[in-house]
């Protein structure tokens, strides 16, 4: 039974097992057919990305004549700013000069004798062509420890063997620039003093604390050099400087609380609380401000402790990222030695580390246009009812310029697709070289409208459209001078203008709202923007068609001629405009002031150098930042910027006279180290070698919309080198970008003439910028150091 059982049994087994195992096989083969389908349909998909990906390849760099070589030469040319080896071989030089006893810059005081700055002495223009010019450096040493005080600057020959070379140079001890020292151990000392003298009264006042304050602090900004000739105290080795106090809550410029201290130093000595201003009344000193607010002699001021602003959120969330620019075929230009070369442009660029952007020996298809074009000094007057307001005039080379050019954002401050660049100088802080990374980009941006087109259907014997997009060649860099964030460009364009251009960001400096609308309007519920103007000069060193140049302006005047075609009166005029060329023979007839009435074009030339029809060849220059300075001339601050009086000044170049300011022009009143008035003379300017110094500016009364953060359209302002009867015609006329369209006869095809239409087929190479950006964010912005 068991057995049969187990036969029926098996039978019944299999006979049961048999529909299971076909299920068994069924369900496998179905899942074999899954697979196969599945993989059928991921290879088909593949096989299509592929096709895909197979005509969407890498952009890649079409030439190979470009190159992008950043690292630092070992034999730098002439315009090369001090290298890291060079700037290291200065300091070891000047350290090792027993008798100029230097001290480390960690130990630096106001009593020691320590290196201020190390700059590039240009050569001579006529050595500067020659490969063999031996390097040199200016190196400003604050002399504090000697029994007379004084700054001196040296000149060192970087030969093989460093020297010293030619005579020191020596500049009153108190005209030197704002030091990180000293501007420390002031801001300590009145701090402290006005923390023990009235730190109650500022707590009753504005619900902070200098010390000890959480987060309701109270911290000091936008202090104002309060130089001795203003003080009426010359010949006294006295300097000033206003130290306003503000509620420290973003931004802290536009939350000041009208408690000011004058600080002053005399020689070396101990900083001292002097005058204190206090709600619109001035004091002695912290002590008598103390004992008449004891005898209820003051008008108290309370102001609440401002709120973190908060700005509404406007981001959506299905939010379109902005356009961004790819160079299709690769860069379309070289660097190599702070040298760009493209196509058309050639130039070498650096920074002064007083004065700033400096760009040199700028040529166009291979003809020499500017051999020198700098900033040189930026003013900034400010006006206001209170003494820290009031006497806020900066000169900004005091703080050195060239320093603040800061770390470049990849996507806001230059392109993704820009040449980042560092900058390497010597700082007070460090005996070794400071290398601000990424302080200077290039790249070639199409602005989407044209540089020319012309529509001639009707032109014979063939219709035709032509035109080129507008594609410029730009260097910028952004000097974050305090509050104000400086944008310097030079715009090189194809058909051989270029631009020098300054915009404005930054946040505003402000008084307290009882300043009075006089100065400002309302911009917060505790400030008011304080008016003041900006002025910046450039020195241009132009070099049209040889060194010798001339200066003339074409002048549009009225044209009164006989209208003998008028068949009621034939004696009757005719009033045109008519082009009448002015000559300027010596420097002081060319000082410019800008005369609505008297519309003229202003050219620079070589007599010697003209064209088939014996036109000038010219170049002309154009500003489209001409301002009226209002102030008058002679009183205050004023001579310290003689510049701002001309919107141009044309003078003959001279080695003696390199810059129009100087990083002492802020406390150098008594005796300017700079005279710039006497640059314009009676010399020829005929024939010679000329400079023309550039003045833009802007006045700026400040508006609500300039908070947060100032915005920079119409902040923006420059002047353009144009080619003038220079060129046969447009020399841009061939670029590559040029596209025409064109009927070679009524009934022919239309012919498409382009070298390459650009549609992109390509894919953008990834944007390593980008990867910086997203790897080492902390290179982008400081890590604050309290
Ligand atoms: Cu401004």
């Amino acid at each position: 039974m068991g057995e049969s059982y187990g036969i029926m049994t098996g039978r019944s087994v299999r006979k049961t097992k048999d529909p299971r195992c076909w299920q068994l096989l069924s369900l496998f083969l179905g899942i074999i057919c899954l697979i196969l389908l599945i993989t059928v349909i991921v290879l088909a998909v593949q096989k299509k990305e592929k096709e895909q990906t197979s005509t969407l390849y890498e952009c890649k760099q079409v030439s190979d004549q470009r190159i992008i070589d950043l690292r630092e030469p070992e034999n730098p040319p002439n315009f090369h700013d001090l290298t890291r080896n060079e700037i290291a071989r200065i300091f070891n030089f000047m350290f090792a000069q027993e008798t100029l006893n230097i001290t480390q810059p960690s130990k630096a005081s106001l009593g020691s004798n320590y290196i201020y700055a190390m700059e590039l002495i240009l050569p001579n223009k006529n050595d500067a062509f020659q490969s063999s010019t031996t390097r040199k450096s200016l190196v400003t040493v604050f002399e504090g420890a000697n029994p007379n005080p004084v700054v001196t600057e040296y000149c060192v020959e970087l030969k093989s063997q460093i020297q010293f070379c030619g005579s020191t140079r020596s500049i009153t001890f108190s005209f030197r620039p704002i030091t990180i020292p000293e501007y420390v151990f002031i801001l300590d000392t009145v701090i402290a003093e006005a923390n023990k003298t009235v730190g109650n009264i500022l707590k009753e006042s504005y619900h902070g604390t200098p010390i000890n304050c959480g987060k309701t602090c109270l911290g000091v900004e936008n202090v104002s050099p309060f130089a001795a000739v203003i003080a009426g105290v010359e010949g006294q080795n006295y300097r000033g400087l206003w130290v306003p106090f503000v509620q420290l809550m973003e931004p802290r410029n536009l939350h000041p609380v009208d408690f000011a201290v004058l600080a002053t130093i005399n020689g070396t000595s101990t900083p001292k609380a002097d005058t204190v201003w206090y709600n619109g009344q001035l004091f002695e000193s912290l002590d008598d401000f103390k004992d008449k607010w004891e005898k209820n002699q003051v008008s108290p001021l309370k102001i609440d402790f401002p709120k973190m602003p908060i700005h509404e959120d406007v981001i959506k969330e299905n939010y379109q990222r902005p356009p961004i620019e790819v160079e299709p075929d690769g860069k379309r230009y070289s660097i190599k030695d702070q040298t760009v070369t493209s196509d058309h442009w050639k130039f070498s660029f650096g920074i002064s580390p007083t004065h700033g952007p400096q760009l040199y020996d700028i040529r166009y298809k291979g003809n020499l246009i500017v051999y020198e074009l700098g900033l040189q000094e930026i003013c900034v007057f400010y006006s206001s009812s209170e003494p820290f307001g009031r006497f806020a005039n900066y000169f900004d080379s005091v703080v050195m310029i060239g320093h603040y050019m800061k770390t470049l954002v990849p996507g806001i401050d230059c392109p993704y697709h820009a040449t980042f660049i560092d900058a390497t100088f010597m700082s007070e802080t460090s005996n070794t070289p400071v290398t601000n990374k990424k302080a200077i980009c290039v790249f070639e941006h199409n602005t989407a409208s044209p540089l020319r087109r012309h529509h001639a259907p009707t032109e014979t014997p063939s219709g035709y459209f032509e035109g080129a997009p507008n594609v410029v060649l730009v260097l910028r860099m952004i000097a974050t001078l305090v509050n104000y964030d400086y944008i310097f460009e030079f715009i090189f364009y194809q058909n051989g203008a270029m631009e020098t251009k300054v915009s404005a960001s930054g946040i505003i400096a402000s008084s307290f709202k009882s300043a009075g609308p006089k100065y400002g309007f309302q911009v917060n519920d505790q400030a008011i923007g304080t008016l003041h103007n900006h002025f910046f000069n450039f020195k241009v060193d132009l070099d049209i068609g040889g060194t010798q140049n001339s200066y003339s302006t074409y002048n549009v005047e009225v044209d009164e001629v006989p209208n003998a075609f008028s068949k009621a009166d034939s004696s009757s005029n005719w009033f045109q405009e008519k082009i009448v060329k002015v000559d300027y023979a010596t420097e002081r007839e060319a000082a410019y002031m800008f005369n609505f009435s008297n519309p003229k074009y202003h050219i620079f030339y070589n007599e010697n150098n003209l064209d088939k029809y014996n036109n000038p060849k010219a170049y002309r220059l154009l500003s489209k930042g001409f301002v009226k300075k209002v102030l008058p001339e002679g009183v205050g601050n004023e001579p310290g910027s003689p510049w701002t009086r001309y919107q141009m000044a044309v003078t003959k170049r001279k080695e003696i006279e390199p810059h129009s300011s100087s990083k002492f022009a802020t406390y150098d009143g008594e005796n300017r180290t700079v005279n710039f008035e006497a640059f314009i003379g009676e010399e020829n300017i005929k024939n010679e070698d000329l400079v023309a110094w550039v003045t833009l500016g802007v006045h700026h009364i400040p508006r609500t919309e300039d908070l947060p953060i100032m915005p920079t359209p119409g902040n923006d302002i420059s002047f353009l080198l144009l080619p003038f009867n220079y060129f046969p015609e447009d020399p841009s006329v061939g670029t590559g970008d040029n596209i025409r369209l064109q009927y070679d006869n009524p009934s022919s095809p239309l012919k498409i003439m382009a070298q390459k239409l650009n549609d992109l087929t390509c894919k953008p190479p990834k944007t390593y910028s980008v990867e910086d950006l997203l790897k080492e964010p902390e290179m982008f912005i400081d890590r604050p150091t309290i």
